[in-house]
């Protein structure tokens, strides 16, 4: 069966054919040229190794006239061995070639010279499973049947592997009578599209060897073109069209996305997406009338629970899989798309603990972060792309009520606004007496290396009965003896909600 493309060449495979037909006059008119040799041969070549790349069946080729003598041919036949394709066929007729149902009465090639075509393309093979196919086209040139018997006889004992009795009669007549003359002294190949009406049978029973339906993707493509364009021209839109069109799903199919999706699980290095752990299992003090059904991080700001505004912001920079740490009040925490874990102590440990309930999700970059806090999405942008396994948001103004000491960051330098030193400010010590650092405002960031630390350092905790009471400020000062973590200082726009003012302030909030 004809193919003119990679795209074409698979649908021949999948409809089952044992061989593909490189088409000349199909090549030809895929690239809006004339079947007389406008294409270079090497424009052939690129499109037989896009057909050869695309499927696993044989591949013969119409090599035409071989593009000029001997030498043209046995360069060709390298080519394509070079190619993987399985067999070429030359016709004995001059360069530049003119399509055999055009015109009468077409100049044949010298019969000697032809032979050396042969016999030069069949020297250059690189595979001895390659086929060479001598092209007949003395019936079609308007000579004798002798004059074909004898072409064949000659090609033949110059070695070529089959021959091809060409015609372009509306009935096999003069095929079937080649056939039954010629008998088995080689595989006999025949194109029957002028003589489409013969059933197939017949070319069984007169010992043909191979049948080429020569060029009839091409033209049911061309058919098909033409309908969804003239339907689309005509009715501006693609009502019509769609469902009628193969979707691009199967064009995904047949070029095989799927195996590209199963190579680059194989080949890329495994991105887990960054995920988040919120710290929300206990009732916190100072807003007791509002928390007496719910934990503070589902207390309502605008409309919404303070968690919803947490979890929006964290998937506005990319962090969509967020994990809530559950604990007072833990049925009152309901929103689609979070996972949830418990910490059913709550109300006697503390928040590593809480942290230590969701270590497994603390993978790949990982996010920690209290519930009770709103930041604007930047911060966690700059987080993200801030250097350090892990990097702390801290906060250098002077807040305007007390912080909670135990958040206070002393660091190895101040804030400066004109600091461009690419050097990552270290954090020294959590909960330190004020002095250069700042606020941590109750969010951090680790990477893989980080958040495996973290995982380490409340394993060890647990085993030394610390973890119990600590909070995320101690697991950071133990850390610290391990590794660096990194200071990233951010002017405002961020609310640590523990008063009903800064819920005042949060219902506020931008
Ligand atoms: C071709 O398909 O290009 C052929 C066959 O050579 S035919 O067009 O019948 O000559
Ligand atoms: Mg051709």
């Amino acid at each position: 069966m004809e193919a003119h493309s990679g795209l074409s060449a698979k649908v021949v495979e999948e409809a089952g054919f044992a061989g593909i037909w490189a088409s000349g006059l199909s090549m030809s008119a895929m690239l809006g040229l004339r079947d007389s040799n406008e294409a270079s041969w090497t424009q052939v070549l690129d499109m037989l190794e896009y057909m050869a790349d695309a499927t696993s069946i044989p591949i013969l080729v119409d090599g035409d006239t071989g593009y000029g003598n001997f030498n043209n041919v046995r360069r060709l036949v390298r080519k394509l061995g070079e190619r993987g394709i399985a067999g070429v066929c030359i016709e004995d007729k001059l360069f530049p070639k003119t399509n055999s149902f055009l015109g009468e009465a077409q100049p044949l090639a010298d019969i000697a010279e032809f032979c050396g075509r042969i016999r030069a393309g069949k020297d250059a093979q690189t595979s001895d499973a390659f086929c060479l196919v001598a092209r007949i086209e003395a019936l079609i040139s308007g000579h004798s049947m002798d004059e074909a018997l004898r072409r064949a006889e000659a090609y033949h004992a110059a070695g070529a592997d089959a021959v091809l009795i060409h015609s372009k009669k509306s009935t096999a007549t003069e095929i079937l009578e080649f056939a039954r003359l010629w008998g088995d002294r080689c595989p006999v190949v025949i194109v029957p599209t002028m003589y489409y009406a013969t059933p197939t049978e017949a070319f069984r029973g007169a010992g043909i060897s191979t049948v080429i339906w020569a060029n009839h993707l091409l033209r049911a493509s061309l058919t098909a073109m033409r309908d969804a364009a003239r339907q689309i021209a005509v009715d501006q839109n693609l009502h019509q069209v769609e469902g009628r069109v193969a979707s691009v799903a199967d064009i995904f199919h047949l070029t095989g996305n799927e195996e590209l999706e199963e190579a680059n699980r194989r080949y890329l290095p495994a991105v887990v997406p960054a995920r988040a752990v919120i710290l929300a299992a206990a009732r916190g003090d100072g807003l007791d009338a509002l928390t007496a059904d719910r934990p503070k991080c589902m207390v309502d700001v605008r409309g919404r629970p303070l968690l919803q505004h947490l979890v929006e912001t964290l998937a506005g920079a990319g962090v969509r899989d967020a994990t809530v740490v559950c604990g007072y009040n833990k049925d009152a925490v309901r929103l689609p798309g979070i996972r949830i874990v418990t910490n059913d102590d709550y109300a006697t440990t503390g928040e590593a603990a809480s942290l230590a309930r969701a270590a497994d999700r603390l993978l790949g970059d990982s996010v920690v972060v209290y519930g009770d806090v709103l930041f604007r999405r930047h911060i966690l942008d700059a987080l993200m792309a801030a250097d350090g396994d892990i990097v702390i948001a801290v906060d250098p103004r002077a807040a305007a009520r007390p912080p909670n000491p135990r958040d206070l960051v002393h660091a190895d330098r101040a804030y400066s606004a004109l600091d461009i030193d690419e050097q990552p400010v270290r954090l020294l010590e959590m909960g330190a007496p004020p002095g250069v650092g700042g606020e941590w405002i109750g969010l951090l960031r680790a990477t893989a290396r980080g958040s495996a630390l973290i995982r380490d350092e409340l394993a060890a905790m647990e085993a030394d009965g610390s973890l119990r009471d600590a909070d995320i400020p101690a697991l950071l000062n133990r850390l610290l003896a391990r590794m660096p973590v990194s200071v990233l200082y951010v002017l405002g726009h961020w609310l640590d909600v523990d008063t009903m003012l800064d819920l005042a302030e949060a219902r506020n909030f931008p």
